[in-house]
């Protein structure tokens, strides 16, 4: 039966059991996805669409692929806002997956703008569907780049979707994607050193949770008792409540960062950047870097030993080999779970006091400490912005599942935190979902609020309301960093609850301590018939939390 090229991707995406697209119009295969009952979630910019399917494959740990379109060929305006999206993902290694319009045949000198080439700069497979009964085959190509191997963006150009194929002549059938088991050898090599150190430290990165292996990682640390680090973006891959989980950041991560003798990477790349640590002394101590891939063995460190595979099969596999060696026993537990606790408890002292603070402005870790406490730290989701809330929250929030929290941005593009929050309602609608912003990441959203009502997401925008951008390192307003930049209309001057609250959505303005805690549970219960919420709480500059390790000076 002869069909056209777009309906062929609706009829493929279905068989790939994708739910949802979301979109920004135009794209020339949207009117096919309205077609064949593809919902579309239309948000209100091209970035944005993207970043909500980036966003709800890392949230599903990609077992549920975010797919979205916008426009591209000759006229690329979507497709030139939607780069930033595409960039972030591409920065993260998020398998979402891109469908845009290609440059047609002969129309290549049309524009300055060159599809082909930019899109391959932010992509892990770019795909150019040049002729129509090629579209099975890159569907599959897709589909097996997203769900095999190292995770990252995948792009595809459609120069003309009304073109027809047979859709009888080469049947899809969906990808299951592959996984690869390390070397017995190498296994073997990692867990002779980790049995001989004096002081290892497990360094879990992403890679655990899209190789859905939390599990595994608890199950290795607890058999070899070993302390564990998580990064940024594997927040929650390893059970906060744990006694062996020392920290993301903070003073208790940087002393077992330095005094590792071992350090057991699972699932990171070890690159040092803006929101990750470096490993100090690294010339001393023995790295064994576990990874899907070898682009990022021996980079930046020397990798005492590489183990190449799947997280979930290597952390079996090394389990296994350390129960083997050691009739079960694993290592001695001695006094391991004592001293993490230790240093976690002198490290957090500092927060623990400021998230009991009655002072006004109210102290950002008061707001923390009391969302911690109104939400089923089980059964919810928060993520921060870039600036002091990634910061904050990264030293101090409890997450007790994976995704419970998600941290994001190798670098961190202002605004995905509300692409995030909306990805997560859609992945588990009766999670709370909320997003914790300051005035930048706020400014970024507002075009986009309008979806949240018409698509009734009962989703929670809370507003560290700090009166300016306070950013990085000192903050803006301490010495050494961006006193020129930093101001804009604060609270004094805007009530953004009014502002928001006349788009429709339930808004709160917060100034008492006391409130804060009545006010959230006001705000997630109207969440739960699916009317989102603002509530602005009206904060001191606090640029206070746990720094990055073993990082060059800027
Ligand atoms: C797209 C983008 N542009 C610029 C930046 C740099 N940046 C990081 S945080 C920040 C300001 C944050 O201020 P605010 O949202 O008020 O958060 P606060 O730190 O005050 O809580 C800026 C400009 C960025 N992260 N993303
Ligand atoms: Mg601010």
């Amino acid at each position: 039966m002869t069909i056209d090229v777009a309906t062929g991707i609706s009829r493929i995406l279905k068989e790939e059991g994708v739910g949802w697209v979301s979109t920004f119009p135009v794209c020339r295969v949207n009117n096919a996805l309205g077609r064949e009952g593809v919902p579309m979630l239309m948000m209100r910019d091209d970035r944005y669409a993207v970043a909500v399917a980036d966003a709800f494959s890392r949230i599903t740990g990609g077992s549920r692929i975010g797919v979205c379109t916008f426009q591209g060929g000759v006229n690329a305006a979507g497709m030139q806002y939607a780069y930033a999206g595409m960039a972030q993902a591409y920065e993260d290694g998020s398998p979402v997956l891109c469908i845009t319009d290609g440059v047609p045949a002969g129309s290549s000198g049309n524009s300055q703008y060159d599809v082909a080439s930019a899109m391959k700069t932010v992509s892990k497979w770019f795909g150019y569907l040049d002729k129509p009964e090629r579209t099975p085959e890159l569907m599959r190509r897709a589909f097996t780049m997203l769900r095999s191997g190292r995770p990252g963006p995948v792009i595809l150009a459609i120069p003309n979707a009304t073109a027809a194929y047979d859709e009888t002549a080469d049947p899809y059938r969906p990808v299951k994607g592959w996984k690869s088991a390390p070397d017995s050898a190498d296994v073997r090599a990692a867990v002779d050193e980790l049995l001989a150190a004096r002081d290892p430290l497990i360094y879990a990165g992403e890679g655990v949770i899209y190789a859905g292996a939390s599990e595994e990682l608890k199950a290795l640390a607890e058999l070899v008792n070993v302390p564990v680090i998580t990064t940024l973006k594997a927040k929650g891959a390893f059970p906060e409540d744990h006694p062996l989980f020392v920290g993301v950041r903070g003073d208790q991560v940087a002393h077992y960062l330095n005094k590792s003798d071992l350090i057991l990477a699972v699932g990171s790349s070890l690159s040092p950047g803006r929101f990750s640590h470096g490993i100090p002394d690294p010339a001393k101590k023995t790295i064994i870097h576990c990874n899907v891939d070898e682009l990022h063995i021996n980079k930046m460190y020397p990798t005492a030993h590489a183990v190449i595979g799947d997280a979930r099969l290597t952390l079996q596999a090394l389990r296994q080999e350390v129960s083997d060696r050691t009739s079960g026993a694993g290592r001695p537990a001695d006094n391991v779970a004592a001293e993490v606790r230790a240093a976690r408890d002198e490290a957090l002292a500092r927060y623990r006091q400021v998230r009991a603070s009655d002072e006004k402005p109210i102290n950002p870790y008061r707001v923390y400490g009391d969302l911690m406490e109104v939400l089923d730290l089980r059964n919810s989701f928060v993520t921060h912005e870039s600036g002091n809330t990634r910061d904050q929250l990264s030293t101090v929030f409890d997450t007790l599942i994976p995704r419970g929290f998600l941290g994001w941005g190798n670098v961190s593009t202002l605004g995905f935190s509300l692409a995030a929050a909306i990805a997560a309602k859609k992945a588990f609608p009766d999670r709370a979902s909320v997003a914790v912003t300051g005035e930048a990441g706020l400014g970024y959203m507002l075009g986009n609020l309008e979806v949240l009502l018409r698509e009734k997401l009962g989703v929670t925008v809370v507003h560290i309301s700090n009166g300016g951008f306070a950013g990085y390192g000192p903050g803006f307003w301490g010495p050494g960093h961006d006193p020129f930049t930093h101001q804009v209309l604060g609270p004094d001057e805007v009530d953004m609850s009014k502002v928001i609250g006349a788009l429709g959505f339930h808004t709160e303005r917060v100034s008492e301590p006391a409130e804060i805690i009545p006010a959230l549970r006001r705000a997630l219960d109207v969440n739960r018939s699916g009317r989102p919420a603002y509530i602005e709480f009206i904060c001191c500059q606090y640029p206070v939390y746990g720094q990055w390790v073993g990082r060059s000076a800027e």
